[in-house]
């Protein structure tokens, strides 16, 4: 028997390579792509042939083998045990409907890898209990058109990802480390957000698995190298900063004008612009995507991204302005309006949080609430009415509205607002008060939508994305609004009036 060359416990599985000779680009052979992943990053290699003769499928295995040993990367064969035991492979890999995981450790023994495809947390908690994989599979992250049969043909997203992992780490938190690894979808552009935002407390992947955005590259072996780069990054937004905090962010707004730009709905956009201007910033509302990129190279500027009214292409516009500002490193505010009114609204969402990587979600009780159940420490399956319209239906004490602000920032890795009669700006860790404007600001419409644009403001001028610093921003941006209402509603009689006070009070 060959000696083994790494231990079970030892096995890299950041860059985690599954085959696909359908894949293979015109003018390369597949051994030639095999080699270039090997020798550029791969750090595990799964031969996964759906339509090979079990005699081509041997000799495939072999050939791929030889090229992994050179690099001591270890080869898993994709759902045929038979094949695995022939050449002897290094581990083997099965699915739901393949054999199954118990009946595999079996045939192979203790000392190979046994990975398991999971779809679900269900079907994790099936794999757990039963204890015998080294290693889950979970997906789909987003969607793919590599594998058409898979459970989940739109993408669980970070979200579901994290569902997932939540009932991983409270087995691993336990017992043997089971590692794992994400799938469906991952590519150069997503790979980093996708290894920062699949975490749940001390639970995060160990890698990701891919197929398309290497096999299918003329240029397998710089697709490769680079992929492996952003793996072993950090994305920009999770660089955290030693730099004091700034006693007062709102006069760096006024004295650097930052550009703060809307993605909003019809009703808000003149009040919001108003406001933006009447702080020293200088507002933009663009549906254009593509001057998103050139928005984004400002000094200092911040995307805001207020759910409004969603359909398809409101939907595409915030998923661009996601990618091209997390892209940049700059902060990206939302404002996921009445999510907890509809169900629509609620998915709307749920496709915003998936898409990238928000500083801040700001939000009334109701529509926080509704976030909360995205989280993966979300357990109730009652159905409470959160929200009428844009108005929350929900009561609460602010200390518990401070604990479930902070369970969603602890999950979504942002800040998060609690717009009412105290406003309650949390991080994972902390939660401070700021005093509301007044009730009379709930009669006027848009005072809650152009907090998002302050807070954006702020922002703007706050490089950092430590979230001590996000805070410190949002905490004097809110502080500002609120303060700037109170005096407006104190010269006031009834709403009718109020923005044309309130924008003095705002000025500066
Ligand atoms: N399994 P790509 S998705 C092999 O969700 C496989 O279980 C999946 O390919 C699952 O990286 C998938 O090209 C294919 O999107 C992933």
């Amino acid at each position: 028997m060959r000696v083994r060359f790494f231990q079970l416990t030892m096995v890299d599985y950041t860059l985690y390579l599954v085959t696909d000779l359908t894949m293979v680009p015109q003018g390369c052979t597949f051994l030639d792509q095999v080699r270039q992943l090997v020798e550029n990053g791969a750090t595990i290699v799964q031969l996964r042939e759906k339509h090979l003769l079990t005699r081509d499928f041997i000799e495939r295995a072999q050939q791929v083998q030889e090229i992994c040993r050179a690099k001591n990367v270890p080869l898993i064969i994709n759902d045929r045990v038979d094949v695995a035991l022939a050449v002897d492979a290094d581990g083997i890999h099965v699915g739901q409907d393949d054999m199954p995981a118990k009946t595999v450790r079996q045939l192979i023994g203790p000392d190979k890898i046994l990975g398991v495809t999971c779809s679900t947390p269900e079907e994790l908690h099936e794999v757990v209990d039963e204890g015998v994989a080294d290693y889950v599979g979970i997906g789909t992250v987003y969607p793919t058109n590599t594998k058409k049969d898979v459970t989940n043909p739109r993408g669980t997203g970070p979200i579901g990802i994290r569902k997932m992992l939540s009932v991983l780490g409270q087995h691993n938190s336990k017992h043997d480390q089971i590692r794992c690894v994400a799938i469906g979808g991952v590519n150069h552009s997503n790979a980093s957000k996708v290894m920062f935002q699949c975490r749940v407390g001390d639970q995060g992947l160990d890698g990701v698995a891919v197929v398309s955005c290497i096999m299918a590259l003329p240029d397998a072996g710089k697709a490769t190298a680079s992929l492996d780069t952003i793996l072993r990054e950090p994305p920009k937004w999770s660089v955290s900063s030693s730099t004091e905090l700034t006693s007062d962010v709102m006069a760096l707004v006024s004295q650097h004008s930052p550009l703060v730009h809307h993605i909003t709905n019809d009703v808000v956009k003149n009040f919001s612009a108003n406001v933006t201007l009447a702080i020293g910033a200088s507002p933009i509302m663009s549906e254009l995507a593509c001057e998103y990129f050139e928005f984004a190279r400002a000094p200092h500027v911040a995307g805001l991204i207020n759910l409004g009214t969603p359909d398809d292409s409101t939907m595409a516009l915030f998923t661009e302005a996601l990618r091209v500002y997390n892209d940049a490193g700059k902060h990206i505010v939302f404002d996921p309006v009445a999510c907890g009114a509809t169900a629509a609204r609620l998915e709307a969402t749920t496709n915003v949080l998936n898409a990238g990587q928000v500083s801040v979600i700001k939000g009334n009780v109701g529509e926080i609430s509704a976030v909360h159940k995205l989280c993966s420490t979300y357990a109730s399956t009652a159905s409470e009415e959160l929200m009428r319209g844009v108005d929350s239906l929900v009561s609460m004490s602010d200390d518990k509205v401070a604990a479930m602000a902070s369970e969603v920032a602890r999950e979504f890795k942002c800040v998060v607002v609690v717009t009412g009669k105290t406003n309650i700006v949390s991080t994972a860790t902390d939660s401070h008060k700021v005093a509301g404007g007044g009730e009379l600001m709930g009669r006027v419409t848009g005072t809650g939508c152009s907090l998002g644009s302050v807070i954006a403001a702020a922002l703007a001028v706050t490089p950092s994305f430590d979230p001590k610093h996000v805070a410190n921003a949002v905490v004097d941006a809110v502080k500002r609004y609120n303060e700037a209402g109170a005096a407006a509603i104190a010269a006031l009689s009834g709403p009718g009036a109020f923005l044309s006070h309130f924008l003095d009070q705002l000025y500066v």
